[in-house]
């Protein structure tokens, strides 16, 4: 890998915030997947491990349906008045004018503004809270918050696109009123932080600022506010839900949280420690691939399905059971170890103590993880696992790290992302994200991590619900760390927190989308079922994205699958198990148990 110039910088950055904003940001809806629901507060708790769990008691609100309404005057809007707002524009968009899996999204009207313009007297530059709303003609009384992925610093289309991959169809055209914004800079590099404002737009306060003034547009629209407002995201998007659960519980009813960046600055720090480990393993030095080879890769996968995938009844390339795999495989006992050179019939004993701690999760220099493990799982021999960690890892994590959560953060003068990456000392930059002066008040973790993330009993008490999910392949977001916050929030909630929140994994699946999966679902449906009429969704039913999707192919798919296979996503700690008998790739012959 080439030193990374600060252009390259700003054009991965803009290629990431563009990934991770758009189509791999949501979650969705399909008509080929449904959900299985039960009617009413609470259903029989799950008994995990051992652990007997008390059923939660009390009845918490249903909110009620939603009521439409039609859009009154689309090019009025010009004139709509909010406090420290501009607006630019007010066009209304034909029906056929924006797409959804080949199909054509109904007529809207796109509003475009700005809020808070100021110039920061730290960097010279410009800032503001720039956004769009998009207004469907037709009206379904709801309001979508589009949380975006990657760094932010644009504004992306607001169609509210929140399913795991090759959404069939998205909020706006569902009839929600959706908003976009770029969360407070208008650039597409993580120089923005240096400007202290900047960073804490984007951590949390943008959301602040653009919720009431969203919902006043919507009133102006429509000639009522929003009955229901959701909130929903993918990566940093997810990160963005997770703290409006903690912030803002009084402000949304539903929240979608999709692989999220829960604890994103420490994340990212375990990616840069992953970064060196695998450039002290790589055969050319700066390519951090030749550490781990495509080939190796794929025989430590298949040495993990070897081991788990039969665990939940059927051998069909899923592990579903990720905790009993985490159980029954050993990288150390499972892989052949090189009795001499690397061939990619086995791991050097260096790769296997190396490779191991990382999965075991990342050190500081004083042997103290500092961030959650990552559960062995099918997907780590695909590209979709290889790019976050050897190529975001020194082109993305260290421009974040070093210009975002640092205090003080790096001159952008001559800085090298990968440099910064392979040369850097852990315990200096734990140091540093957690560090705060008199110009930058709060610390990375305080900004960009949900405060009290355990207790959601505000969102609870008034009856709002939050669905979450995460691939367990995701390289970047450990979902072990989100069933860890998962477990707190159950132990916070005398065990069992799925009155009101709900955590699916999604076995194979990277980031957001992608990997040997079934990764195409909606749980905004379901979401909306459960917050206003309290049906509850024990799964939600996920399809593979193989050949002839309409909403795009995962080129991940084994060619072994049915291209239409079929899994429901159970609610943790509950996993999908064959039931014996039928169809192999129809989730009708699974079970949550
Ligand atoms: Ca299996």
């Amino acid at each position: 890998m080439k030193t990374t110039s600060a252009a390259s910088l700003a054009l991965v950055a803009t290629l990431l915030a563009a990934c991770g904003g758009g189509g791999s940001s949501g979650f969705f809806p399909t008509p080929s997947t449904g959900t299985s629901t039960s009617s009413g507060g609470n259903t029989t708790p799950p008994a995990s491990g051992g652990t007997t769990t008390t059923p939660p008691v009390e009845t918490l609100p249903v909110l009620g349906v939603a009521v439409g309404a039609a859009l009154k005057d689309c090019a009025s809007l010009t004139g709509f008045n909010f406090a420290n707002t501009t607006i630019t524009a007010a066009n209304s968009i034909a029906a056929g004018t924006l797409t959804v899996a080949g199909k054509s999204v109904g007529a809207h009207c796109q509003v475009t503004g700005s809020m808070y313009s100021r110039t920061s007297t730290v960097d010279g530059q410009n800032y503001a809270v720039g956004f769009e709303m998009r207004l469907p003609a037709n009206w379904n009384g709801r309001f979508f918050y589009q949380a975006n992925g990657g760094i932010d610093g644009s504004v992306v289309t607001a169609t509210g696109a929140v399913n795991g991959g090759g959404a069939l169809d998205n909020a706006l055209n569902m009839g929600f009123a959706v908003i976009s914004s770029d969360a407070g800079h208008q650039q597409g590099t993580p120089f923005f932080g240096i400007d202290p404002q900047a960073r804490l737009d984007y951590g949390y306060q943008a959301v602040a600022k653009l919720t009431p003034m969203a919902k006043a547009l919507i009133a102006s629209a429509y000639g009522k506010g929003p009955d229901r407002s959701y909130f929903g995201g993918c990566s940093n998007g997810g990160r963005h839900t997770m703290v409006a659960m903690s912030r803002y519980p009084d402000d949304y009813d539903g929240f979608l949280v999709g692989d999220p960046g829960f604890r994103l600055p420490l994340a990212a720090s375990a990616n840069i420690v992953g970064a060196q480990n695998y450039n002290a393993l790589a055969t050319t030095p700066g390519d951090l691939g030749t550490g781990f080879t495509a080939t190796e890769r794929a025989l430590v996968s298949n040495a993990v399905l070897a081991k788990c995938d039969a665990l939940d009844g059927a051998t069909d390339g899923l592990v579903q059971d990720t905790g009993a795999c985490q159980a029954a495989f050993n990288l150390d006992r499972d892989v052949p170890t090189c009795s001499g050179s690397r061939d990619g019939t086995c791991l050097s004993a260096d790769q296997k103590q190396r490779i191991g701690q990382l999965f075991a999760g990342a050190l500081d220099g004083n042997g103290q993880k500092f961030y959650s493990s990552f559960p062995f799982d099918a997907g780590l021999g695909t590209s979709g696992w290889s790019t976050w960690k050897f190529q975001f890892s020194l082109l993305l994590d260290p421009g974040a790290v070093a210009f975002i959560w640092q205090v003080p953060p790096e001159s952008p003068t001559g800085f090298s992302g990968s440099t910064f990456t392979l040369n850097s000392n852990i315990d200096t930059i734990l140091a540093k994200i957690t560090a705060t002066s008199a110009l930058y008040t709060e610390n990375s973790l305080s900004f960009m991590t949900p405060p009290n993330p355990s207790d959601l009993s505000k969102l609870k008490k008034r009856g709002a619900k939050a669905m979450v999910y995460h691939g367990t392949s995701d390289p970047i977001f450990s979902s072990d760390d989100t069933q860890r916050w998962y477990n707190e929030l159950m132990a916070a909630n005398g065990g069992d927190a799925s009155n009101f929140a709900r955590f699916y994994r999604v076995p194979g699946m990277n980031h957001c989308a992608g990997g040997p999966t079934t990764d195409q679902f909606d749980m905004l449906t379901p979401l909306v079922n459960w917050v206003e009429k309290g049906e509850i969704a024990d799964s939600v039913v996920a399809s593979a994205r193989g050949t002839g999707n309409a909403g795009g192919v995962n080129a991940d798919v084994p060619a072994s699958w049915a291209p239409d296979r079929t899994r429901p996503l159970c609610a943790y700690p509950k996993v999908a198990r064959y039931k014996g008998s039928g169809d192999i790739e129809k989730a009708e012959n699974f079970v949550c148990q």
